[in-house]
């Protein structure tokens, strides 16, 4: 695969390194032997980029003996069949990338259901436009009725007969889902969730806290469907459960949010939101941002959230915070309880564990907007900061 990044400047979010595509394509199994960065005030209408940057493209994909171009960017239909056309290889773009990725990882009943109905809503759109287009065509020839429109017509109807059995389907798997959740309700557990970025760390996490083995792997999206365990804490008079979830990402395809809304419901109904952030990451900031606008989209935006900073042992001894349980201000002016943590290390988990048990038992305005409380920090935190620091 040829990586292609496009920089409309302020226009849009912009990944100078390609980092995040580059591991999009090996998490479905493409390797990336090429990247080209580029810069424009807007997107040609027909190739996305120019014709000279094109010709570009196409002479790193005969140099690599690349089978495809993958565009950072989303493409339109007419940008994409143009590319392919001119560069003579399969051209996709990071939503369908993603689409292909969630196809292949779903494992559930329900998650295979969410996956086509996200990948066929995506293609039906796709059609309806190639279909305006080669009528824009026919147009000046002056017939009506071609051959190629009929069968559009007929895969258009095709797709939409299929859309309507999947979400039948989804809707009964769906009810089955929220009686389940009811009987949860009524055991009146308090709710855990951990969300994130996805690669923040988040099943192992979810593993170092239940002793379960979730699937966890350096590959975005490793998650799709969600688990639930009871979560043992010490101190606390109630029944805890945590439970994983599938993991966001800058542009999340919206037709996929709209497809998971069922599975993204765990977190929305969550007492308690662990937000779990890579701390190594150089855009941690920007994911913590991105995810808290899925969360918002899901209606789960005013859950009370603790910050989970994991994977402190990459961080460089310089980098690492002295203490390590803090407060953050938050976007809107809201403050959360943060706490550092290596869920592969077991770095810092009993602190978590506290942080946990205190929001459970409410001793602390987490994300409640009101003043905090000033807060006594546990013994132990201290003890682990000076461990770390050396
Ligand atoms: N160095 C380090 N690596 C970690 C830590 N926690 C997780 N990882 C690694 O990060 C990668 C992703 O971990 P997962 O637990 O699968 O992440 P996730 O958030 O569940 O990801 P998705 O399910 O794909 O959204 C794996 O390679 C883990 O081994 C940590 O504390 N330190
Ligand atoms: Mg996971």
């Amino acid at each position: 695969m040829v990586l292609v990044g496009v920089d409309l400047g302020a226009r849009a979010a912009f990944d100078p390194s390609l980092d995040e595509l580059a591991l999009l394509a090996e998490s479905a199994g493409d390797a990336p032997v090429a990247r080209l960065v580029t810069r424009r005030k807007a997107p040609d209408a027909a190739l996305y980029v120019g014709s000279g940057k094109a010709d570009e493209i196409k002479a790193l994909v005969e140099g690599h003996a690349a089978d495809g171009v993958l565009f950072d960017q989303p493409l339109s239909a007419a940008q994409q069949r143009n590319l392919e056309r001119k560069i003579g290889v399969p051209v996709a773009d990071r939503t369908m990338l993603i689409i292909e990725i969630f196809a292949a990882r779903a494992q559930s009943h329900e998650g295979k259901l969410q996956v086509e109905l996200a990948r066929l809503s995506y293609l039906a759109t796709r059609l309806v436009r190639r279909w305006t287009h080669l009528e824009r065509q026919r147009g000046g020839i002056g017939g009506r009725g071609g051959p190629g429109e009929a069968q559009i017509e007929l895969d258009r109807r095709m797709i939409g007969e299929r859309i309507k059995t999947l979400k039948e389907r989804l809707e009964r798997v769906q009810r089955q889902r929220s009686t389940q959740r009811r009987a949860r309700e009524k055991s009146g557990a308090f709710r855990v969730a951990l969300v994130g970025y996805t690669n923040a760390g988040k099943s192992t996490l979810f593993n170092a806290l239940v002793k379960a083995d979730a699937y966890a792997a350096d590959q975005l999206f490793a998650t799709l469907d969600t688990t639930t365990r009871s979560l043992h804490l010490e101190g606390v008079g109630r029944d805890v459960t945590l439970s994983d979830t599938v993991g966001f990402i800058r542009e999340l395809p919206h037709k996929l949010v709209e497809a998971f809304k069922a599975t993204l419901q765990e977190a929305a109904d969550a007492d308690l939101l662990l937000h779990v952030v890579d701390a190594s990451s150089p855009r941690a900031a920007e994911q913590v941002e991105q995810v808290d606008r899925v969360l918002a989209e899901i209606g789960a935006g005013r859950v009370p959230q603790l910050l989970v900073y994991n994977k402190l042992d990459r961080l460089d001894e310089t980098k690492r915070p002295r203490r390590l349980v803090d407060q953050v201000e938050r976007a809107g002016g809201e403050r959360s309880a943060r706490v550092f943590v290596s869920a592969r290390e077991r770095q810092g988990l009993d602190l978590l564990r506290r942080t946990i048990v205190e929001a459970v038992q409410g001793t602390h305005g987490l994300n409640a907007g009101t003043e905090s409380q000033p807060r006594v920090e546990p013994p132990h935190a201290a003890h682990a900061a000076t461990s770390v620091t050396g």
